[in-house]
């Protein structure tokens, strides 16, 4: 596949046409590269059939690209870029992919620095040297520095709730196939990591003694998946394994894995890659391989057809994929010990869901239908209060008016012997000062209170925890609401001091709240694990703006689970009157 070398190649030119200030021929280059990450034939393939003339019958390629593309097909390279690239040696891609930062000042910072990657960029920030030129300063120095740290962690990553629907989509049109036995995603999505760098499915076929047969029905599976809608580009396309790119930006592979290593497979696949790095030397240090294809002493097999045999071979126990990260998981493995983390269906309700009260898209009504269906015991409604005039914030009267309306559907429910229940309760702004904007006596009245900080994010440490701590010490406040305050791919966490926090939690009896939504995910993994160890109880909720997004609730228990959350963490695993007894004492 030449195409996407190509485009990058032209792609590269464009940028470095554009550091000398050359006129037009950047944008032609550019068009030629976005051209070519389209075309759905390979270029090769269209110049060995119809020469140049073929070539430049491709939208945005002209005379000059087309000889440029004929050399790279004969020679393997193109010599103008080769020279270009002599003149400036840097990652003009890289480079340009911080914000702020232009082709211009990228040739400038390799002319005074020497700057040619992003590694050399980031040495050169943090030693001051970028902020001393003149066309630069300190403060361009910082945002650089905040740019690249950015990069740094989702550079080409994609949100994990972004990417579940269209996993599940295709997953259930792998398995629909015939001569599909099952189908699993593997990879960082199989750990339910926040985010995802590509997609993994592994595919088992159904077995058939004729090798011709076995062939024809692995071919069908790729031809399939190559074929998917969405696919702009195939990597790859083989009998075992194909690789494509999807028009939304993201990598996709698939593996056909034979019924008897599948085990082997899906351990291996599933990762994390130091998960297996430490399984692998424990195999070593006991005589054994352990690869994809399974565990082995010399050339005997001592393990291959499922997860639970390797594990079990290797001295420990199975344990689910989300917490295979090498942080203690295989030690507790090997002497049984694994914690029992909370189960999806663990959750019987949602308790931070806000209604078209406060300008969501659904009446409290339908809120509770959408839970219902979903199998919960209760839904919590809590509408933004009165500081968030933006969001339509309820005041004091109109949390009483409310309140005779969920009295209304409760009594509803009731007649109708659901066992179904409605609790109101809201969820306030944390001022600057640690207060909440309502009062006591109107908070009183609420079955439930969360707080949550919603303005002013950027205080200092000290006065941030203060803050969140006061919030905690108001007898009202049961529930913390996304407590670190990260917005995924665009805001970090806001500066606080979270073992401070942990330890007035559990003082104050607080939850603290791992929000479900796919933005937030906060608390965030490791901060779970934080958590639980401080004793302090966490809530999982959605932060539902409408009914659709009740179904975020897998996104919080999988990062629950991967904060190896038990059930007993986690408040909103109990019936309604053991969550009101907490509510009580909190
Ligand atoms: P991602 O795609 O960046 O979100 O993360 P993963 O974990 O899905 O990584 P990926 O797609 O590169 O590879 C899938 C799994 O394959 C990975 O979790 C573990 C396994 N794997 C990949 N490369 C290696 C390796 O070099 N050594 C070992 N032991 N396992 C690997
Ligand atoms: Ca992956
Ligand atoms: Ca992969």
């Amino acid at each position: 596949m030449s195409n996407h070398s190509l485009s990058k190649i032209f792609s590269d030119i464009a940028l470095y046409l554009e550091m000398d200030k050359v006129p037009f021929k950047p944008q032609a280059y550019e068009k030629a590269a976005l051209a070519l990450e389209a075309l759905g034939e390979d270029a090769a393939d269209i110049y060995q059939k119809s020469g140049l003339s073929g070539l430049e019958a491709i939208e945005g390629v002209g005379e000059s690209i087309a000889e440029k593309i004929e050399e790279y097909v004969k020679t393997g390279k193109i010599k103008y870029y080769q020279e270009l690239k002599k003149k400036m040696p840097v990652d003009v891609q890289a480079l340009t992919s911080v914000e702020g930062l232009g082709p211009r000042m990228v040739r400038e910072l390799y002319e005074k620095l020497k700057i040619k990657n992003l590694a050399d960029l980031e040495k050169a920030a943090v030693s001051g040297k970028i902020g001393k030129l003149p066309r630069f300063g300190v403060k361009s120095e910082q945002n650089i520095l905040r740019a690249i740290e950015f990069l740094k962690r989702d550079r080409g990553r994609f949100n994990l709730g972004m990417i579940y629907p269209f996993v599940e989509e295709t997953q259930k049109k792998l398995a629909e196939r015939k001569e599909v036995k099952c189908v699993s995603p593997a990879g960082s999505l199989r750990r339910m990591k926040e985010t995802i760098g590509d997609i993994d499915f592994l595919v088992c076929l159904k077995e058939n003694k004729s090798p011709l047969k076995a062939k024809a029905m692995a071919a069908s599976t790729m031809d399939f998946f190559v074929s998917l809608p969405g696919v702009v580009k195939i990597w790859d396309k083989g009998l075992t394994k194909s690789s494509v790119h999807m028009e939304s930006g993201f990598d996709m592979d698939i593996r056909v894995i034979p019924a008897k290593s599948y085990g082997a497979a899906l351990q291996y696949f599933t990762g994390s890659k130091e998960h297996n790095i430490a399984l692998r030397k424990i195999a070593i240090s006991k005589g054994l391989k352990l690869n994809e294809y399974g565990l082995f002493r010399g050339k005997k097999t001592i393990a291959c057809e499922t997860e639970r045999e390797i594990y079990r071979a290797l001295g420990m126990s199975l344990m689910p994929p989300e917490i295979r990260e090498n942080q203690g998981e295989i030690e507790l493995a090997q002497k049984n010990k694994i914690p029992r983390l909370i189960e999806y269906d663990d959750v019987k309700g949602d308790l931070h869901c806000h209604s078209n009260w406060d300008g969501g898209s659904n009446s409290i009504e339908e809120m509770a239908q959408a839970a219902r269906e979903m199998g919960y015991q209760y839904i919590g409604i809590a509408d933004h209060t009165k500081f968030l005039r933006i969001e339509n914030g309820l005041d004091e009267r109109q949390l009483a008016r409310q309140r005779k309306e969920t009295d209304k559907l409760n009594a509803l429910f009731a007649g109708k012997k659901t066992g179904f229940r409605i609790l109101q309760g809201c969820e306030a702004n944390i001022m600057p000062d640690g207060s909440v904007d309502i009062t006591d006596e109107a908070l009183g009245k609420l079955d439930y209170v969360i707080a949550g900080v919603h303005s002013r994010m950027k205080m200092p440490k000290s006065q941030m925890t203060e803050r969140i701590i006061r919030a905690m010490k108001n007898p009202h406040v049961d529930i913390i609401s996304h407590p670190t305050g990260r917005s995924l791919g665009k805001r970090d966490e806001y500066a606080h001091d979270l073992g401070k926090i942990l330890r007035a939690a559990r003082e104050y009896n607080v939850a603290l709240e791992i929000n479900g939504s796919p933005w937030r995910l906060d608390l965030k993994d490791s901060n779970i694990r934080l958590a639980k160890k401080a004793g302090v109880k966490m809530i999982i909720n959605t932060d539902s703006h409408q009914k659709e997004h009740l179904k975020f609730m897998k996104y919080g228990v999988s990062q629950a689970r991967r904060g190896w959350a038990e059930k007993e963490d986690i408040i909103n695993s109990r019936t309604v009157n053991d969550l009101l007894r907490f509510f009580k004492n909190s």
